[in-house]
């Protein structure tokens, strides 16, 4: 927290905490995954410089640079003796002045790490989830910066998470104002049809643009299938041979069903485990080819 390594039991902040009241915070959400030689962050400068932008966008005055918080994600991770993690690094506007003006009130910065299981159950991961397509729309990014990671920002998903859940999905999936599959609560959408892969141009849709999407982008073309970003409406969902979700918490999750049609077979399908697969295979520093997306612990 600012700088110092706290315990957990001592990891407090004040009750006026301005972020808590007005939802002014920023965030990241990243991954370590054991490896042969220690822990190694996944694409931690990319969740950096996101939430870097992030508080930008909100003209929050970051007290560290990139390198600096880089490297106390790492001792962070190191300090914990994980050898696999969530990590959360969090910048908010801490205790000062109340009212809105965000511009009077202290820039703080803690990270927050802990082991965080499969994010959408074990049986989803091997199975496939029930998506649901919610009735709260995703924000329109003429009201919300939807480029940013802000804490404000999850009452949206949080109240089409609440719906979905309720009504005895694993997961909801927003739609935009204009009827375009945007993203699901904390995951970004891919379908395949016909053997290509398809997913929404997330920017356009007002989706968080993710680096667990922009990963599979890659992995998916390595392995030589054709992916193409294009808007996508609530039947292409029904009628898609397969439907996967990403993100950084979820991985990379198989969608078993939709409003209650089944996709494809029912089990997740062929290219969704492959890209798992490679997924899992380049996190954990098993492919030589991504290396580069690793930071070790040390
Ligand atoms: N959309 C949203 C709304 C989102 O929150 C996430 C990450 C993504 C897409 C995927 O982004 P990326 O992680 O860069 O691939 N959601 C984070 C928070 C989840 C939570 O419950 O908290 C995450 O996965 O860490």
């Amino acid at each position: 927290m600012d700088g110092e390594l706290v315990d957990w039991e001592d990891a407090k902040i004040h009750v006026l905490t301005h972020s808590l009241h007005y939802g002014t915070g920023v965030f990241e959400g990243i991954r370590a995954y054991e490896t042969t030689s220690g822990p190694a962050v996944f694409r931690l400068r990319e969740h950096i410089a996101r939430l870097l932008r992030s508080a930008h966008i909100l003209a929050m005055e970051t007290p560290y640079g990139a390198e600096q918080l880089c490297e106390a994600v790492r001792a962070t991770v190191r300090a914990s003796g994980l050898q696999a993690c969530y990590i959360r690094p969090l910048i908010y506007l801490g205790y000062g002045e109340m009212g809105l003006n965000p511009l009077l009130s202290p820039v703080n910065v803690s990270i927050a790490v802990w082991p965080w299981g499969a994010y959408l159950g074990d049986a989803g991961m091997e199975k496939g989830i029930r998506l649901k397509v919610s009735s709260w729309a995703r924000h329109d990014s003429r009201s919300m910066p939807t480029a940013a990671k802000a804490t404000g920002m999850y009452i949206n998903s949080s109240l089409a998470k609440v719906e979905a859940v309720r009504a005895g999905y694993d997961e909801a999936l927003m739609m935009t104002t204009d009827g375009y599959c945007s993203e699901g609560t904390g995951e970004n959408i891919f379908l395949v049809r016909d053997g290509v892969i398809l997913t929404p141009p997330n920017s356009a849709v007002g989706a968080l643009e993710g680096i667990t999407s922009a990963s599979v982008i890659t992995l998916a073309r390595d392995l030589g299938y054709e992916v193409s970003e294009q808007l996508l409406r609530r039947p292409d969902l029904y009628v898609a041979d397969e439907v996967f979700l990403t993100g950084t918490a979820a991985e990379v999750v198989p969608v078993g069903s939709v409003d209650d049609r089944v996709v494809g077979t029912g089990e997740p399908g062929p290219v969704t485990r492959k890209i798992q697969s490679a997924y899992f295979a380049a996190v954990r520093g098993e492919t030589a080819r991504y290396e580069s997306w690793l930071d070790r612990v040390g």
